[in-house]
Order: structure tokens, then sequence, then C-alpha cells
């Protein structure tokens, strides 16, 4: 075994009789990346595998243990200035994984943890890939995540290794797949136990020397000459994933159209035309303004995933080994099913035997849809269940590390489970209320630990939806609101960290939207035009299917609480409080503001709902733009309230919030980044002219006037979240 005699960055380099194995191990940094050093690093050694007859030839392998490289290095995207800039950077990178790809020695990639973007990009240039069978060993194409496309060869190479349907599907959905399905996609080799990868990835490449071993072929077969090779085919597929793209993205994100342009004119016009237009495109794509707001949200996430949600220093969180639920209705399942696939002992309370049992079925409803997808084992599915158990007393509470309570959202009711539960828990144990409106300060009145009482609001379904509120009471002990964040991200949870006040962050956004919505519909809007707005400015769903979907109840009860609290800006509207008194919940109730089958499917607005509007059956024009106008920017003028009040932290956490709380589109950043966009001054001026027509409710945030003052902005140029 002899050293590489090469000066080095980051590779370590050992020749084992004649094969040269490259450990990547990026210094300081927790992954690899394909940063400047690297690349430069990669030059040098192709060179020598280039010129040393001594090596025969290569393994790469990383020296972190959880990720091979996570992809180019996405800081060096933020300096990009122009699309030349950004051309050139992925023209260096595809020069460089072509040389790869050519050089003198066969070069073998053993694949353990994550090979995202240009690490993938980097194995798919080696003649033979080798993957462990671990949970974290992901391989992927992220880039459409981050606004851009795969800049160093992705969008030629993977078509012609595992086919185009499949390609396409990893590269416009940015799915990750493991390495058992990577080998059936051919996109892997072989598989095998992280403890022999190494030694394995040795072997082979001797017997790629030797010839005893064949380098993967790529797409072959009656499949790939159907679909890739056959123009028609290819034609159809193309067709298809647009239509796929056009419908989920509804126009909004530009990156997946490029990448399918770059696939296609690869397959057409040939390989060195392909990555022509993947570079021109990459760079046209990387200095859009939806990529530079994807990013700013990859980073912000990041930096969510290390702050612990305090500030006091040496502040630890608490060990959480058995969590009690109270109440199995649908969030308390939803919580138990997140924490039971985390390997949580989980005790789910509700006060009969029935209502336990629906919480079972729900719990194992959302278990099983990951067997289904083959995400989990039989005996992991069997496994993850056995963590659950029901009870309709608190038997099985004096042991647990955290309660969460989700019951129904009345002060009552959440004092008597408060004062029932802390009976029977250790005096360590946190008490976690999951209301999403009441002042956590308010519950607290009923402890004997107020200290120990915190808020942890999730949103439904619970695990789907990436965002967990912590808000912090006036007696919140700093290690108890620790353990809560820690625990949420032990959950797989983005967790912001907020201050107590009625309907903390993310509700005290969302019902002037809600309600200026509900407003538009009282003066004669139709239901649809006004949710069709909303989805055009990029939301998941329009507010008043929102409202059906949460339930006409929840959401009244829950405005009720933000109109006693915060008074006219917060009024409902008349619309949804007749709905709500004539029995119309949404789909709960199979009667809403939209029409739904016996299957609860749901279908168009159910007109009879008019009615019931002060403005009647008649429906009036309104654009789409007034919609989109007055329900965000009441929206933006509301969250920039929750900043200056100090319910939020700052800038980045109400972009996080807002993103992963609420669905507020993601290619705007989130209220504070896209009032930035649109500038502040822009947003005071509109405010003032909606304030004239509608007194009282459109009144600027006096932090909005001084940043229009003095011309700031929330995210000055070049700051990091
Ligand atoms: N570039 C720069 N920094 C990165 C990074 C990257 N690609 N990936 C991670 N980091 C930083 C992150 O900001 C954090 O920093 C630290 O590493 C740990 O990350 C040419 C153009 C790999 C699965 O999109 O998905 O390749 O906060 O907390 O939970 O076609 O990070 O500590 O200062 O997330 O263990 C495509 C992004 C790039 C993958 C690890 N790649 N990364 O998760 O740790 S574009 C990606 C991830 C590209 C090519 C194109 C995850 C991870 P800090 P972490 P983790």
């Amino acid at each position: 075994m002899t050293g590489g005699g090469l000066p080095s960055y980051a590779v370590r380099t050992e020749i084992q009789d004649g094969v040269a194995v490259l450990t990547l191990d990026v210094p300081g940094e927790p992954v690899n990346t394909l940063n400047r050093g690297v690349r430069d690093e990669f030059v040098a050694i192709i060179d020598r595998l280039e010129r040393d007859a001594s090596i025969e030839a290569a393994v790469l392998i990383s020296g972190k243990a959880e990720n091979f490289i996570a992809g180019a290095d996405i800081e060096e995207f933020l300096p990009l200035e122009t699309a030349a800039d950004a051309e050139r950077l992925s023209r260096s990178g595809q020069m460089l994984l072509d040389s790869l790809e050519r050089v003198r020695v066969p070069v073998v990639a053993a694949i353990h943890g994550a090979c995202l973007g240009g690490g993938l990009e980097t194995a798919l240039a080696c003649s033979y890939r080798i993957a462990t069978d671990h949970p974290k060993t992901v391989l992927g194409l992220p880039e459409v995540q981050l606004g851009i496309i795969p800049g160093a060869g992705g969008t030629q190479r993977l078509p012609q290794l595992v086919g185009l349907p499949e390609a396409l599907d990893m590269i416009l959905s940015s799915r990750n797949v493991r390495a058992k399905k990577a080998l059936k996609t051919g996109l892997v080799d072989e598989v095998v136990h992280p403890a022999i990868l190494r030694q394995i990835a040795v072997r082979r490449a001797r017997e790629l020397v030797r010839g005893t071993r064949r380098p993967s072929r790529g797409a072959t077969g009656a499949r790939a000459a159907l679909m890739d090779r056959n123009p028609l085919g290819r034609m159809l597929v193309l067709k298809k994933a647009r239509e796929t793209v056009q419908k989920r993205t509804k126009g909004h994100y530009p990156a997946p159209f490029a990448a399918l342009r770059a696939v296609e004119t690869g397959l057409a016009r040939g390989s060195a035309e392909g990555y022509r237009e993947e570079a021109r495109l990459f760079g046209e794509m990387a200095v859009t303004n939806v990529s530079r707001q994807l990013v700013y949200l990859f980073f912000a996430s990041t930096a969510l995933k290390k702050d612990p949600g305090v500030d006091e220093p040496g502040v630890k969180p608490r060990p959480v080994s058995k969590l009690g639920i109270l109440g199995a209705g649908f969030m308390g399942a939803g919580i138990a099913s997140v924490a039971v696939q985390q390997g949580t002992l989980v005790r789910m309370k509700d006060a009969d035997h029935a209502r336990v049992g629906k919480g079972f079925a729900a719990v194992r409803k959302v278990v099983e849809e990951r067997l289904k997808k083959r995400q989990i084992t039989r005996t992991q599915f069997e496994d993850t269940l056995a963590l659950l158990g029901g009870t309709v007393d608190y038997s099985g509470f004096g042991n647990v590390d955290l309660v969460i309570e989700a019951v129904f959202e009345d002060i009552n009711v959440k004092h008597q489970v408060l004062r029932e539960v802390e009976a029977v828990l250790p005096e360590h144990a946190v008490f976690a209320t999951n209301t999403s409106t009441i002042p956590i300060s308010r519950i607290a009145e009923a402890a004997a630990r107020p200290s120990q009482v915190v808020g942890m609001h999730f949103f439904s379904p619970v695990h789907k939806m990436p965002l967990l509120e912590v808000i912090t009471g006036e007696a919140t002990a700093p290690d108890v609101t620790a353990t809560a964040v820690a625990y949420g991200k032990k959950l797989g949870k983005t967790v912001i960290v907020v201050n107590d006040g009625p309907g903390f962050y993310v509700n005290r956004i969302l019902f002037p939207y809600i309600n200026e919505a509900g407003r538009l519909i009282d003066q004669g809007a139709a239901i649809h035009e006004v949710d069709r707005a909303l989805v055009d400015f990029g939301f998941p769903v329009g507010p008043i299917t929102l409202v059906d979907e949460v339930g006409g109840d929840v959401a009244s009860h829950a405005a009720r609480i933000m109109f006693d609290a915060f008074s006219d800006r917060f009024e409902p509207s008349k619309t949804l409080d007749a709905a709500v008194a004539a029995g119309r919940y949404g789909r709960k109730s199979k009667k809403g503001f939209y029409l739904y089958d016996e299957k609860g499917e749901k279908g168009g607005v159910d007109e009879s709902v008019y009615e019931l509007t002060p403005a009647g059956a008649a429906r009036s024009e309104f654009s789409a733009d007034e919609i989109q106008q007055r329900c965000v920017f009441a929206m933006l003028n509301e969250a920039a309230r929750c900043l200056e009040d100090g319910i939020i932290r700052s800038p980045r956490d109400g972009d996080a919030g807002a993103v992963f709380g609420i669905g507020f589109p993601p290619f705007r950043g989130g209220p504070f980044r896209y009032i930035d966009t649109i500038g502040v001054e822009i947003l005071v001026q509109q405010l003032d002219e909606l304030n004239v027509r509608f007194p009282g409710r459109f009144q600027p945030a006096e932090l909005l006037s001084r940043l229009a003052r003095s011309g700031a902005k929330f995210h000055p140029a070049g700051s990091r979240p």
C-alpha cells in the first residue's frame, strides 16, 4: 500500500497492487461537495491516472460517515451574476467528468450515503457503480428543487444508463432512489453491505482490468429500443412528461421544462449537442429569481436543522423515548404515525375504545402506505405498529418523557386533561399542546408545572406537512423548548420557534388571507375565481378549498379566537359564518363551499351556498390581480406585524414557516423574500390604497412603513438565512 505522492486537499490516494483507492473527505465540512478545491484535485488525479502506468484501476469512495457526494457546492451559485458565468461552471463540470469517463483505467464508484446531483453525475461517469443497502444510501438528481438542472452530464448520461422513462422520473421529480431500486433500474451494478464496500470495490476494479467483469452497458432491450431510440416512442414519453410537469408546476417552475429540453436534445441530436444545451440551460436557470428563492430556502432549512431553538448557550434537550398522546383524532393519530415511524414508543389515549380504535386504524393506514410503496418491509411494518399502545385512562403515562395534547380546541377541555395527566406524569415530563390558536400561557394557567408547558403545533396531514411550530409560553423553560425542537427534528420536521400570542405565527398570517377571500365572496366574487387566483399565485390550493379541507367549523372557531384577540383586521367574513351556521363544514360533512359525492370526492362549487352570502346568488367580476393583492397583502402585512411584535425571531423563520406550513409559493421564497422582490415601498403604497377602500384592514405595519422610508430590505443582498 503506497501513498499517492500528490499534495492532497480532500482526496487521500492509496495504491493497492495497482488499484488506486481515492478516498474523498472534504476537510471541515459535514458533507462532500464538488467545490473548487475538489474539482482541481480531481483534475490532477485524473491526469495521474492517465500517466502512471503502475495504476491499472481506481476506486472512488467517500471518507464521510453518511454521504458519498452531495453534489456541486451550492454556495458557488450565490455569486453567479450572469447566465454565461453559470454556463461556464457547468461546462467545466462536464469537461471534468468527461475526462473521468475517458480515463485510461476503469474507475469503480463505491457509494455509501447520499449520492446526489453532481455526486451522482460523478458516479455516472465511472465504469462501475456499487451501492450499499443502507437507509442513508440514496441516489438522486435534486437539481430542479433548486430551480436548476443537472449541469455535469446528468441529462445525457442518466437516460443512456437507465432509459428515458426512469431518467425523466428521477430528474423531474427529484425523487431519491435507494440501492435496491437502483440495482433494478441499472443505475448501479451491485448492492453490498457497508462493511465490505471497499473490499468488493477493489475486487471489481481488478476484475474489470482482467476483463472478467464487464462495465455497465446501459439501457438495452425492447423498452430502450421502443422508447429511447425510437423517435415516436421518445416523443410520446416526452410529451407525457411535459404534461405531468405542467400540471404539477402550473408553469411556475421553468427548470423541469429546461431539463426536458436538454434530455430531448441529447437523444434527438446526439450527446455533444446535448451537453452544449445542458450547459446553456443550466446557465439560464441558475440566474433565475425562482432558483435564487429555492436556493435560499435550501440554506434556510439546513440552517434551521442546526438551530437548537433557544438562545441560551449550553441548554440540552431532554431525551424522548416514550411519548404520550392525548386525543386519537385526526391530529393525535397523525402525530402518533410519524412518532412510531421514528422508533418512539407511543401511548395514545382517548375517551373510549371506539375512538382509540379509530386512531389505531389511522396510524396503520399511514404506515401501510409505506409498505405498499416498498419503502419498508413487512417486518418493519409490524415492528413499527408494535410501538403503538392505546388506552382510555392514564395507564402507561407514568413513564412518558413527553405528552402531546391534541384534544378539542377548547380551553376548558385542555385545562381538564392537563390537570388529569399532570397528576400521573413523572416530574421531568414535558407537556406539549397541539393547539393552533389558544395562547400557551393561557393553557399553562392550569398547570402545576407551567415551566414544562410548551406548544407543538403540527399541520395536517401530519405525515405530509413538513413544518412544526414550537411556541414558548411566558413560563416555558429553555430546556423544555429545546426538547420540543429536538424531538420535532427527530420526527423529520422543519422546526421554527415562535413566541406566544393568539394564532402564533402561521395561523395569524393565514386568517387575514382567508378572511379576505371570504369578504371577496361576501362582495359577490365567485368562489372558483377566488381559489383559482390564489392557485395561479402559487398556493397549492385556494383559501376556500382550504377551509373545506380543514373543516369550516374548525376554521370559524379559530377565526373567532383571532377576532376576539385582534378585532377589526381579523373580522371573519359573513359568508364563512353563514356557511358554518348552515352546517356546511366542508369535506367531512360532505357539504361545504364545494360539492362532495357520497365518497367525499370533491366536485365543483356548490352554487346553493351563494344564497347564504350578503350578495346573494348574483356574482360580480373581480380581477385576479385584485383577489391576489387583497388576500396576499393581508398575509404579508400580518407577517411583518409578527416580526415587529417578536412572535417570529427572524425573516428566515417567517419565510420557512409560511412555505413549509401553509404552502406559501416556494418560488417566491416566502413572505419576506417576496416583499423584498416586489419592493416594500410598493407594498406600503398599495396597502395604503387598500386601506382607504377598506379602513382598518390594510393599515401598513409600522415595520413596513419604517423600511419603506429607509429603503432597507428584510434580506439585504448577499445575506445568509
Ligand atoms: N452544497 C453546499 N452545501 C451543502 C450541500 C451542497 N450541495 N449539501 C449540504 N450542504 C451543507 C448544508 O448547507 C449544511 O451546512 C451541511 O452541508 C449539512 O447539511 C452539477 C449543479 C446531503 C442529504 O441538492 O440534500 O449538484 O448548515 O444539514 O441532513 O448537476 O444536505 O452545516 O453550514 O442538510 O445530513 C445538488 C443538497 C446540488 C443536495 C445531507 N445537491 N444536500 O443532509 O445534512 S446542485 C443537493 C442535501 C448540483 C450538478 C448540480 C443534504 C444531504 P451547514 P444537512 P443532512
